[in-house]
Protein backbone atom coordinates (compact mmCIF):
# COMPACT_ATOMS: atom_id res chain seq x y z
CA UNK A 1 0.00 0.00 0.00
CA UNK A 2 0.96 3.45 -0.01
CA UNK A 3 -0.56 5.41 2.71
CA UNK A 4 -0.74 8.57 2.06
CA UNK A 5 -1.96 12.35 4.22
CA UNK A 6 -0.62 11.17 7.04
CA UNK A 7 -1.74 14.57 8.86
CA UNK A 8 0.48 14.11 11.73
CA UNK A 9 2.98 15.99 9.44
CA UNK A 10 1.01 18.40 7.39
CA UNK A 11 4.00 20.33 5.49
CA UNK A 12 4.77 16.75 3.86
CA UNK A 13 1.25 16.28 2.13
CA UNK A 14 2.20 18.57 -0.99
CA UNK A 15 4.53 16.73 -1.18
CA UNK A 16 3.32 13.07 -0.85
CA UNK A 17 -0.10 13.81 -2.43
CA UNK A 18 1.18 13.09 -5.97
CA UNK A 19 0.05 11.82 -9.47
CA UNK A 20 -3.87 10.46 -9.12
CA UNK A 21 -4.54 10.80 -12.76
CA UNK A 22 -1.12 9.16 -13.50
CA UNK A 23 -1.94 5.99 -11.14
CA UNK A 24 0.28 7.19 -8.23
CA UNK A 25 2.34 5.32 -6.39
CA UNK A 26 0.22 2.38 -6.86
CA UNK A 27 2.43 -1.28 -8.09
CA UNK A 28 1.32 -4.09 -9.97
CA UNK A 29 1.31 -6.07 -6.51
CA UNK A 30 -0.93 -3.45 -5.26
CA UNK A 31 -4.68 -4.54 -5.74
CA UNK A 32 -6.15 -1.90 -4.04
CA UNK A 33 -3.92 0.95 -3.94
CA UNK A 34 -5.28 3.82 -1.98
CA UNK A 35 -6.01 7.53 -4.26
CA UNK A 36 -3.55 10.38 -4.19
CA UNK A 37 -3.50 13.59 -5.92
CA UNK A 38 -1.22 16.01 -7.41
CA UNK A 39 -2.98 19.02 -6.71
CA UNK A 40 -2.56 20.32 -2.96
CA UNK A 41 -4.78 19.80 -0.30
CA UNK A 42 -7.71 21.92 0.45
CA UNK A 43 -6.14 21.68 4.39
CA UNK A 44 -2.82 22.86 3.38
CA UNK A 45 -3.40 25.79 1.30
CA UNK A 46 -6.83 27.50 3.01
CA UNK A 47 -6.81 29.88 5.39
CA UNK A 48 -9.76 28.27 7.13
CA UNK A 49 -11.04 24.93 7.68
CA UNK A 50 -12.24 23.35 5.23
CA UNK A 51 -14.67 20.85 6.39
CA UNK A 52 -16.40 17.26 4.64
CA UNK A 53 -19.66 15.75 5.91
CA UNK A 54 -18.71 11.95 6.44
CA UNK A 55 -19.80 9.03 7.94
CA UNK A 56 -18.69 6.13 10.50
CA UNK A 57 -18.86 3.35 8.02
CA UNK A 58 -16.60 4.79 5.89
CA UNK A 59 -13.54 5.44 8.61
CA UNK A 60 -12.27 1.53 7.89
CA UNK A 61 -12.74 2.49 3.76
CA UNK A 62 -9.01 3.26 3.10
CA UNK A 63 -10.13 5.75 0.07
CA UNK A 64 -12.40 7.97 2.24
CA UNK A 65 -10.01 7.93 5.24
CA UNK A 66 -7.27 9.28 3.45
CA UNK A 67 -8.76 11.67 1.59
CA UNK A 68 -10.98 12.91 4.65
CA UNK A 69 -8.15 13.12 6.48
CA UNK A 70 -5.11 14.19 4.23
CA UNK A 71 -7.44 16.70 2.31
CA UNK A 72 -9.90 18.47 4.94
CA UNK A 73 -9.03 20.13 7.87
CA UNK A 74 -12.74 19.83 9.50
CA UNK A 75 -15.26 17.36 9.85
CA UNK A 76 -19.24 17.15 10.18
CA UNK A 77 -21.35 14.14 11.09
CA UNK A 78 -23.84 13.22 8.46
CA UNK A 79 -26.07 12.16 10.12
CA UNK A 80 -24.65 10.32 13.02
CA UNK A 81 -24.89 13.17 15.24
CA UNK A 82 -28.42 13.33 14.49
CA UNK A 83 -31.45 13.11 17.60
CA UNK A 84 -32.79 9.80 15.78
CA UNK A 85 -29.61 8.27 15.76
CA UNK A 86 -28.04 9.25 19.21
CA UNK A 87 -31.33 9.00 21.33
CA UNK A 88 -33.67 5.70 21.16
CA UNK A 89 -35.39 6.79 24.25
CA UNK A 90 -35.44 9.71 27.53
CA UNK A 91 -31.55 9.13 28.11
CA UNK A 92 -30.88 6.18 26.25
CA UNK A 93 -27.96 7.26 23.89
CA UNK A 94 -25.72 5.07 21.60
CA UNK A 95 -22.60 7.02 20.89
CA UNK A 96 -20.59 4.70 18.96
CA UNK A 97 -20.62 6.33 15.15
CA UNK A 98 -20.77 9.46 17.23
CA UNK A 99 -17.21 8.70 19.41
CA UNK A 100 -15.49 7.29 16.13
CA UNK A 101 -16.36 10.30 13.99
CA UNK A 102 -14.93 12.50 16.76
CA UNK A 103 -11.96 10.04 17.61
CA UNK A 104 -10.78 10.36 13.60
CA UNK A 105 -11.20 13.57 13.52
CA UNK A 106 -9.35 14.15 16.76
CA UNK A 107 -6.36 11.62 15.42
CA UNK A 108 -6.12 13.45 12.07
CA UNK A 109 -5.79 17.02 13.32
CA UNK A 110 -9.21 17.98 11.90
CA UNK A 111 -12.37 19.95 13.97
CA UNK A 112 -15.32 18.88 14.31
CA UNK A 113 -18.59 20.88 13.79
CA UNK A 114 -21.46 19.25 15.38
CA UNK A 115 -24.80 18.54 13.16
CA UNK A 116 -27.58 18.66 14.72
CA UNK A 117 -29.14 19.04 18.28
CA UNK A 118 -32.76 19.59 16.95
CA UNK A 119 -34.31 18.76 13.41
CA UNK A 120 -37.58 18.13 12.67
CA UNK A 121 -36.29 15.70 10.28
CA UNK A 122 -34.52 13.37 12.26
CA UNK A 123 -36.82 13.59 15.54
CA UNK A 124 -36.73 9.98 17.41
CA UNK A 125 -40.41 8.28 17.72
CA UNK A 126 -40.17 8.91 21.07
CA UNK A 127 -39.54 12.79 20.76
CA UNK A 128 -42.24 12.94 18.28
CA UNK A 129 -45.15 10.60 20.08
CA UNK A 130 -44.06 12.20 23.45
CA UNK A 131 -46.86 11.46 25.97
CA UNK A 132 -46.35 13.29 29.06
CA UNK A 133 -46.68 17.45 29.22
CA UNK A 134 -45.24 19.87 27.59
CA UNK A 135 -42.98 21.23 30.49
CA UNK A 136 -41.80 17.13 30.83
CA UNK A 137 -41.36 17.53 27.30
CA UNK A 138 -38.89 20.92 27.23
CA UNK A 139 -37.54 18.88 30.01
CA UNK A 140 -36.36 16.18 27.50
CA UNK A 141 -35.19 18.24 25.08
CA UNK A 142 -32.84 20.60 27.72
CA UNK A 143 -31.34 17.20 29.48
CA UNK A 144 -30.78 15.97 25.78
CA UNK A 145 -28.85 18.64 24.68
CA UNK A 146 -26.99 19.10 28.07
CA UNK A 147 -26.10 15.72 27.66
CA UNK A 148 -24.93 15.70 23.95
CA UNK A 149 -22.99 18.95 24.13
CA UNK A 150 -21.47 17.89 27.22
CA UNK A 151 -20.19 14.30 26.09
CA UNK A 152 -18.52 16.17 23.63
CA UNK A 153 -16.84 18.77 24.99
CA UNK A 154 -14.06 20.32 23.54
CA UNK A 155 -13.88 17.77 21.02
CA UNK A 156 -16.71 19.83 19.04
CA UNK A 157 -15.99 23.18 18.89
CA UNK A 158 -19.31 23.91 17.35
CA UNK A 159 -22.97 23.15 16.98
CA UNK A 160 -26.01 23.18 15.15
CA UNK A 161 -28.47 24.20 17.83
CA UNK A 162 -31.30 24.29 15.44
CA UNK A 163 -31.27 23.11 12.06
CA UNK A 164 -34.49 24.34 8.70
CA UNK A 165 -36.80 26.34 11.77
CA UNK A 166 -38.77 28.17 9.10
CA UNK A 167 -40.74 27.17 6.21
CA UNK A 168 -40.14 27.60 2.58
CA UNK A 169 -41.32 30.87 0.67
CA UNK A 170 -43.36 32.34 4.65
CA UNK A 171 -40.45 32.49 6.58
CA UNK A 172 -42.70 30.91 9.26
CA UNK A 173 -41.45 28.76 11.97
CA UNK A 174 -42.40 24.80 11.01
CA UNK A 175 -45.16 23.51 12.91
CA UNK A 176 -42.65 20.98 14.47
CA UNK A 177 -43.09 18.79 17.46
CA UNK A 178 -40.57 21.32 19.04
CA UNK A 179 -42.73 24.42 18.23
CA UNK A 180 -45.65 22.91 19.33
CA UNK A 181 -44.82 21.40 22.56
CA UNK A 182 -42.37 24.74 23.50
CA UNK A 183 -44.27 27.60 21.82
CA UNK A 184 -43.12 30.48 19.29
CA UNK A 185 -39.62 31.34 21.58
CA UNK A 186 -38.86 27.82 21.15
CA UNK A 187 -35.68 28.87 19.39
CA UNK A 188 -34.29 31.30 21.67
CA UNK A 189 -34.88 28.47 24.57
CA UNK A 190 -32.82 25.81 22.64
CA UNK A 191 -29.94 28.31 22.09
CA UNK A 192 -29.88 29.27 25.45
CA UNK A 193 -29.88 25.72 26.73
CA UNK A 194 -26.64 24.58 24.62
CA UNK A 195 -24.84 27.75 26.15
CA UNK A 196 -25.74 26.38 29.62
CA UNK A 197 -24.59 22.96 28.50
CA UNK A 198 -21.21 24.45 27.23
CA UNK A 199 -20.34 27.89 27.67
CA UNK A 200 -17.47 28.21 25.16
CA UNK A 201 -18.87 26.14 22.01
CA UNK A 202 -20.14 27.66 19.12
CA UNK A 203 -23.58 27.87 17.84
CA UNK A 204 -24.95 28.08 14.94
CA UNK A 205 -28.68 28.27 13.29
CA UNK A 206 -28.22 26.19 9.64
CA UNK A 207 -30.84 26.53 6.68
CA UNK A 208 -30.84 25.96 3.51
CA UNK A 209 -32.56 28.59 0.51
CA UNK A 210 -31.92 31.88 2.24
CA UNK A 211 -30.25 33.23 -0.55
CA UNK A 212 -33.55 33.28 -2.76
CA UNK A 213 -36.03 33.11 -0.14
CA UNK A 214 -36.69 35.92 0.44
CA UNK A 215 -38.83 34.90 3.29
CA UNK A 216 -37.19 32.52 5.12
CA UNK A 217 -33.78 34.90 4.31
CA UNK A 218 -36.13 37.61 6.44
CA UNK A 219 -37.44 35.16 9.43
CA UNK A 220 -33.92 33.93 9.66
CA UNK A 221 -32.93 37.70 10.28
CA UNK A 222 -35.07 38.64 12.07
CA UNK A 223 -34.35 35.98 14.20
CA UNK A 224 -30.67 37.02 14.31
CA UNK A 225 -31.75 40.54 15.41
CA UNK A 226 -33.93 39.34 18.26
CA UNK A 227 -31.41 37.16 19.83
CA UNK A 228 -28.80 39.70 19.64
CA UNK A 229 -31.04 42.35 21.21
CA UNK A 230 -32.65 40.02 23.49
CA UNK A 231 -29.17 39.08 24.57
CA UNK A 232 -29.82 35.04 23.31
CA UNK A 233 -26.32 33.69 22.39
CA UNK A 234 -25.70 33.07 19.00
CA UNK A 235 -22.44 32.59 17.36
CA UNK A 236 -23.11 31.48 13.23
CA UNK A 237 -25.00 31.08 10.75
CA UNK A 238 -24.67 27.80 8.47
CA UNK A 239 -25.74 28.51 4.72
CA UNK A 240 -26.22 25.52 3.50
CA UNK A 241 -25.52 26.14 0.12
CA UNK A 242 -27.44 23.23 -2.06
CA UNK A 243 -27.12 25.30 -5.32
CA UNK A 244 -27.06 23.88 -9.14
CA UNK A 245 -24.36 25.46 -11.63
CA UNK A 246 -26.10 28.30 -12.80
CA UNK A 247 -28.34 29.19 -9.53
CA UNK A 248 -29.14 31.27 -7.72
CA UNK A 249 -26.92 34.08 -8.77
CA UNK A 250 -23.26 35.00 -7.06
CA UNK A 251 -24.68 38.34 -5.92
CA UNK A 252 -27.84 36.93 -3.72
CA UNK A 253 -25.37 34.36 -2.35
CA UNK A 254 -22.93 36.91 -1.49
CA UNK A 255 -25.57 39.59 -0.40
CA UNK A 256 -26.21 36.73 2.83
CA UNK A 257 -22.92 35.88 3.56
CA UNK A 258 -22.32 40.01 3.97
CA UNK A 259 -25.01 40.50 6.04
CA UNK A 260 -24.43 37.66 8.38
CA UNK A 261 -21.01 39.10 8.82
CA UNK A 262 -22.54 42.46 9.15
CA UNK A 263 -24.10 41.19 11.73
CA UNK A 264 -20.70 39.90 13.56
CA UNK A 265 -21.90 36.28 13.42
CA UNK A 266 -19.65 33.88 12.05
CA UNK A 267 -20.38 32.14 8.15
CA UNK A 268 -20.24 28.64 7.82
CA UNK A 269 -20.62 27.18 4.14
CA UNK A 270 -22.29 24.58 5.52
CA UNK A 271 -23.61 21.44 2.82
CA UNK A 272 -21.94 23.03 -0.29
CA UNK A 273 -22.81 20.50 -3.22
CA UNK A 274 -23.42 22.03 -6.99
CA UNK A 275 -25.98 20.17 -9.05
CA UNK A 276 -25.26 20.30 -12.62
CA UNK A 277 -27.86 18.38 -13.55
CA UNK A 278 -31.03 20.11 -12.17
CA UNK A 279 -32.89 19.69 -15.99
CA UNK A 280 -32.44 16.35 -16.28
CA UNK A 281 -30.61 16.78 -19.61
CA UNK A 282 -27.35 14.63 -19.09
CA UNK A 283 -26.52 11.46 -19.23
CA UNK A 284 -23.03 12.14 -18.10
CA UNK A 285 -20.77 14.83 -17.11
CA UNK A 286 -20.33 17.00 -19.77
CA UNK A 287 -17.15 19.38 -20.10
CA UNK A 288 -18.82 22.45 -20.36
CA UNK A 289 -21.12 21.66 -17.12
CA UNK A 290 -18.27 20.73 -15.16
CA UNK A 291 -16.50 23.69 -16.35
CA UNK A 292 -19.85 25.53 -15.03
CA UNK A 293 -19.14 23.73 -11.70
CA UNK A 294 -16.31 24.95 -11.64
CA UNK A 295 -16.52 28.27 -11.86
CA UNK A 296 -19.87 28.44 -9.36
CA UNK A 297 -17.10 26.71 -6.94
CA UNK A 298 -15.00 29.33 -7.67
CA UNK A 299 -17.56 32.11 -7.17
CA UNK A 300 -18.42 30.38 -4.09
CA UNK A 301 -15.43 30.15 -2.66
CA UNK A 302 -14.36 33.70 -3.80
CA UNK A 303 -17.05 35.34 -1.77
CA UNK A 304 -16.09 33.37 1.40
CA UNK A 305 -12.56 35.02 1.49
CA UNK A 306 -13.57 38.14 0.63
CA UNK A 307 -16.00 38.30 4.33
CA UNK A 308 -13.29 40.03 7.13
CA UNK A 309 -11.36 36.89 7.77
CA UNK A 310 -12.64 36.58 11.47
CA UNK A 311 -16.05 35.41 10.36
CA UNK A 312 -14.73 33.18 7.70
CA UNK A 313 -15.91 29.83 9.81
CA UNK A 314 -15.64 26.94 7.57
CA UNK A 315 -17.05 26.04 3.85
CA UNK A 316 -17.85 22.25 4.10
CA UNK A 317 -18.36 20.24 1.28
CA UNK A 318 -21.40 17.73 1.73
CA UNK A 319 -20.00 14.73 0.71
CA UNK A 320 -16.76 13.22 -0.97
CA UNK A 321 -17.36 11.47 -4.13
CA UNK A 322 -20.20 12.52 -6.76
CA UNK A 323 -21.59 9.21 -6.68
CA UNK A 324 -22.62 9.29 -2.64
CA UNK A 325 -24.04 12.58 -2.76
CA UNK A 326 -27.89 12.68 -0.94
CA UNK A 327 -28.80 14.53 -4.32
CA UNK A 328 -28.99 11.25 -6.35
CA UNK A 329 -31.75 10.02 -4.94
CA UNK A 330 -33.47 12.86 -3.98
CA UNK A 331 -33.87 14.86 -7.08
CA UNK A 332 -33.58 11.56 -9.46
CA UNK A 333 -31.36 12.74 -11.83
CA UNK A 334 -27.58 11.58 -12.74
CA UNK A 335 -26.30 13.93 -10.53
CA UNK A 336 -22.28 14.94 -10.19
CA UNK A 337 -22.36 17.87 -7.38
CA UNK A 338 -18.65 17.16 -5.81
CA UNK A 339 -15.30 18.25 -5.66
CA UNK A 340 -14.56 14.16 -6.49
CA UNK A 341 -16.02 11.52 -8.71
CA UNK A 342 -16.57 7.98 -8.57
CA UNK A 343 -12.61 7.06 -8.76
CA UNK A 344 -12.00 9.06 -5.82
CA UNK A 345 -10.04 11.43 -8.62
CA UNK A 346 -10.50 15.50 -7.77
CA UNK A 347 -12.51 17.01 -10.35
CA UNK A 348 -12.06 20.72 -11.94
CA UNK A 349 -14.41 21.76 -9.15
CA UNK A 350 -11.55 21.24 -6.77
CA UNK A 351 -9.34 23.57 -9.29
CA UNK A 352 -11.73 26.06 -9.06
CA UNK A 353 -11.93 25.56 -4.95
CA UNK A 354 -8.24 26.23 -5.07
CA UNK A 355 -7.71 28.40 -7.19
CA UNK A 356 -10.43 31.15 -5.27
CA UNK A 357 -7.91 30.38 -2.26
O1 LIG B 1 -26.98 13.81 3.47
C1 LIG B 1 -27.74 13.40 4.61
C2 LIG B 1 -28.28 12.00 4.39
O2 LIG B 1 -27.22 11.07 4.31
C3 LIG B 1 -29.21 11.64 5.54
O3 LIG B 1 -29.83 10.38 5.25
C4 LIG B 1 -30.27 12.70 5.72
C5 LIG B 1 -31.15 12.39 6.92
O4 LIG B 1 -30.40 12.35 8.10
O5 LIG B 1 -29.68 13.98 5.92
C6 LIG B 1 -28.86 14.38 4.86
O6 LIG B 1 -28.29 15.64 5.15
C7 LIG B 1 -29.18 16.73 5.27
C8 LIG B 1 -28.64 17.64 6.32
O7 LIG B 1 -28.48 16.94 7.54
C9 LIG B 1 -29.50 18.86 6.53
N1 LIG B 1 -29.69 19.57 5.28
C10 LIG B 1 -30.18 18.75 4.19
C11 LIG B 1 -29.27 17.54 3.98
C12 LIG B 1 -29.80 16.70 2.81
O8 LIG B 1 -31.03 16.15 3.14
Amino acid sequence: MCPIQASANPPCLRLLLIALLAGGCSSPADPDPDPVQSLPALREVSNFPVGIAFQAGRIQASAYNSIARGVFSSLTAEYEMKMRHLSAGPGVYTWDNADALVEFARSNDMQVHGHALVWHESTPSWVENFTGTDEAFETQIRQYITDVVGRYGDAIISWDVVNEAFENNTGLLRQSVFRRRMGSDYLARLFRYAREADPDVLLFYNDYATPWDAAKRGAMFSMIDDFQNRGIPIDGIGLQMHVTYDFPSIDAIGAVMDSVAARGLLVHVSELDVRVNPAGDLTSLTEARSQAQKARINDIVTAFVSLPADRQFAITLWGLRDPDSWLIDFWGNPEWPLLYDEAFRPKPAYEGFLEAL
